[in-house]
């Protein structure tokens, strides 16, 4: 090889060695941005049971055989216990002028979110003594727990990681087809993913909680028409996995029907 030559070989070897090892990353390390668009599925319902119009769900959630619902609105806020026939078991109204948002279960408690008073109030199960009240930042939307910790929504298109005592310890920004998804609202951690309503939306949107990416969107347009709500603020809202069953439960504000159905495995 002459000497002209040698540098511009050299200089070859190195563009295709680099171009190696970034094929090579990309190949082993996903861009966690990457779009995705998601699938779609239907969800089949298997029953229907009534639910209480005077509910403005905000929050749902098993604990093995009860349900528990947390209801919203000023002066009507509550913490419902049902059985798995939607019975009406036990309401206790909260105090004041709290409105309360989305319930979860963790580490043998319930945990209950206010919108706007920066409280989250905890329960021993299955009595609901309150023995906590823990503080954040910012509004409170929905809540679920993937078995050791808290995850919350807050109306943005990002989802909050919180310990047991409520401090915040991760952040996922949610996307869809690459786009952020904002209004997350309700949600349920089930199978692995985060099931989550997004406000005035008729879909549940399945969530893959490593990276935010939307997976599939599960549309319900058909469950919104058989309950053909009386107003449009009665979105769809509430979301509560049944372990034993393996089926979902779901409902909306001030819905009169709670419908149990079958969503295709992840
Ligand atoms: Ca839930």
């Amino acid at each position: 090889m002459s000497k002209l030559f040698a540098p511009i070989a050299a200089t070859l070897c190195s563009l295709t060695l680099l171009a190696c090892i970034v094929a090579c990353k990309g190949k082993n390390e996903p861009d966690p941005h990457a779009i995705i668009a998601p699938a779609r599925c239907l969800p089949r319902i298997v029953r229907t049971l009534p639910h209480d119009t005077a509910a403005f769900t905000q929050g749902l959630v098993f604990n093995g055989e009860t349900l528990y619902e947390s209801t919203g609105l000023r002066h009507q806020s509550s913490i419902r216990i049902l059985d798995t026939n939607g019975l009406l078991l036990a309401l206790r109204p909260m105090s004041g002028a709290v409105f309360a948002e989305g319930c979860a279960v963790c580490a043998g408690n319930l945990y209950q979110l206010t919108w706007q008073e920066r409280q989250c109030f905890v329960y021993t199960l299955p009595g609901l003594t309150c023995i906590d009240t823990l503080s954040y930042a910012g509004e409170g939307w929905g809540l679920t727990a993937n078995g050791t910790q808290l995850i919350m929504s807050n109306g943005s298109d990002t989802l909050y990681i919180r310990d047991r005592r409520f401090s915040l310890i991760g952040r996922l920004p949610v996307t869809c087809g690459g786009k952020p998804l904002g209004r997350l609202n309700e949600l349920e951690f089930a199978r692995g993913c985060v099931y989550a309503n997004v406000w005035f939306s008729d879909y549940l949107f399945e969530i893959d909680p490593q990276r935010g990416i939307v997976k599939r969107i599960i549309d319900c347009a058909d469950l919104v028409a058989r309950e053909a709500p009386s107003s449009e603020d009665h979105v769809f809202n509430g979301i509560a996995y049944h372990t034993e069953s393996g089926l979902f439960y779901l409902t909306g504000k001030r819905w009169k029907t709670l419908f149990v159905v079958e969503i295709p495995a992840p």
